[in-house]
Formats: structure tokens, C-alpha cells, sequence
């Protein structure tokens, strides 16, 4: 089944970001819940931010669900990357990231690398950027196995990384692991940017798609770009996807409306 989730935020520097609630974890899970979402995903600024006990609770007494967890912050923030040239802030990184998959895996949910990965350049060459970006995606997917979810790899658009834009790119690439466990997060709002045909990139990859990001044209909710939805949904509901789309999209005109406007969207291309 395809479920509903909307993207949660506890970094303060994330203001401004594609995330819909920035008012506090408890408030964010209550506004998903209460707008009618299955989940939320989780944007910390690290792992021992959320104290778990309470992040159990309230999932619990709000009826959602965990879908994922971003590890965006500790590019936003810290400048970690997993190709940094710097062997110190690769291995900051990848505990950076670690953390996270560890946390996020006691509640079944996947973390996600997209800023994490980094970029070649600044004297790293590509070969050399993606033997790293190899070798981390070997050790963190194992380590997401043993909690029994998938680590998730989001190719970006071109201005935000120059590794990997698109989904078959990327694909091709996972296939090159000795890990199986590292799926692909399609963000509508890269894919826009960089695909020929949103819906044939998800019927070519469809097997490797592991998560959803849920965004118009312009990173606003479903409904408030260009994008023609219709073909991108029968394409995800004909290759069998069976995961979350997640709003990580800009709170405009507001939060509320974001949400309320993705969920309308959801239900309109997912009816159940
Ligand atoms: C992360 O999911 C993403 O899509 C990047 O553009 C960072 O915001
Ligand atoms: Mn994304």
C-alpha cells in the first residue's frame, strides 16, 4: 500500500528549506496527524537530538507512523560529506549518518543520504568521489539491514550535487555494491529538473525506488506547479511501489496549506 507522510523539521538553520513543519516535533506529528497523515519524516539536526522514549510516545498517541529520516543537517550544518577530500570529516560523516540509521532503524524507518553524499571537485577527482561514496553505501547498507530496512540514496538535481541526477544514473551505480540493501528516494522535484520523462524514469527504475518525495514543478505541493501527477502515479501504483510519498516541499502559501493540500493530492492520485 502507498502511504502518506509529510516532512517534519527540528533544525532552526533548515528555515527556509523544503520542509512543512518547523514548530517542534510533538506539534509536527500532531498537525500530520491531524491533517491525516500516515507518517512523518523526520528532519534532526543529529540522532541524539530526539529522545526516543518520547519520539515512541507520541507516534503512538498521534497514530503515525516514522517514514524516514533525513541526515541533511550534517551538510547543512557541519559540513560533513561522504567525499569530503578531508579523511577526518568522511569519518564524521559516516558516524554522523550512522547514528541516525541506527535510530531511525529501531523505529523501522530508513535513513536517507542526499546532501550527505557531497560532490567531485576541489581536487577530488569523480572516480575518486564515488570509490568513497562506494565504500560508505557497503558499510552503512549492512548496517541498515540489520534493522531490517533499506538505507535510501536520493540522486539530486545538477546544482546540488554533480554525482549522481538521475534515477537510472544512480541505479547503475547501486548495481555496482556488494550491498543489495541500498534503495533509490525519487524526489519529483530533481527529477523535474533533470529527467526526460518523470513517469518512464519511474517505470525503468521502479524496482530500486525505495521512498517518494512528493513535489510539484517548483517544490510546492502536488497541485501548485506543473507537473502533469497523473502519469507519475499510475507509473508508481503499475511498478508496484509500495512505500511512502513524502511532502518534502516549502510550508507556502503556509504549513497548513501545504499539508492539507498534499493530502488532498494524495488522496485524489492513491485512492484506497
Ligand atoms: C533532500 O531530500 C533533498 O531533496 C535535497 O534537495 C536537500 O534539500
Ligand atoms: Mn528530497
Amino acid at each position: 500500500m502507498i502511504r502518506s507522510a509529510i516532512t517534519v523539521s527540528i533544525v532552526p538553520e533548515s528555515k527556509g528549506g523544503p520542509f512543512v513543519f518547523h514548530g517542534g516535533l510533538e506539534a509536527g506529528i500532531a498537525s500530520a496527524a491531524s491533517t491525516g497523515f500516515d507518517g512523518v519524516e523526520i528532519f534532526p539536526s543529529h540522532a541524539d537530538d530526539i529522545d526516543g522514549y518520547l519520539l515512541r510516545g507520541w507516534l503512538e498517541k498521534y497514530s503515525v507512523q516514522l517514514a524516514a529520516m533525513g541526515t541533511g543537517a550534517g551538510w547543512l550544518t557541519r559540513k560533513l560529506r561522504l567525499t569530503d577530500p578531508d579523511p577526518l570529516v568522511r569519518a564524521a560523516g559516516r558516524d554522523f549518518i550512522g547514528a541516525i540509521v541506527d535510530f531511525a532503524g529501531g523505529f523501522g524507518a530508513p535513513a536517507i543520504i542526499g546532501s550527505m553524499q557531497g560532490r567531485h571537485g576541489d581536487g577530488v577527482s569523480r572516480e575518486q568521489a564515488l570509490e568513497w561514496l562506494r565504500a560508505e553505501l557497503n558499510q552503512l547498507g549492512p548496517r541498515a539491514h540489520a534493522h531490517g530496512v533499506p538505507l535510501l540514496y536520493e540522486p539530486l538535481n545538477r546544482y546540488e550535487t554533480n554525482l549522481f541526477n538521475t534515477l537510472s544514473e544512480a541505479a547503475a551505480f547501486l548495481e555496482t555494491l556488494k550491498t543489495r540493501n541500498v534503495k533509490l528516494l525519487a524526489d519529483l522535484f530533481h527529477m523535474n529538473i533533470e529527467e526526460t520523462d518523470l513517469a518512464e524514469a519511474i517505470r525503468i527504475n521502479g524496482k530500486w525506488i525505495g521512498h517518494v518525495h512528493f513535489a510539484d514543478s517548483n517544490r510546492r505541493a502536488i497541485g501548485l506547479g506543473h507537473t502533469q501527477f497523473s502519469p507519475v502515479a499510475k507509473a508508481l501504483i503499475d511498478v508496484g511501489y509500495d512505500g511512502y510519498v513524502s511532502g518534502e516541499i516549502f510550508p507556502w502559501p503556509d504549513a497548513e496549506t501545504a499539508a492539507t493540500k498534499t493530502l488532498e493530492s494524495f488522496r485524489k492520485f492513491f485512492p484506497r
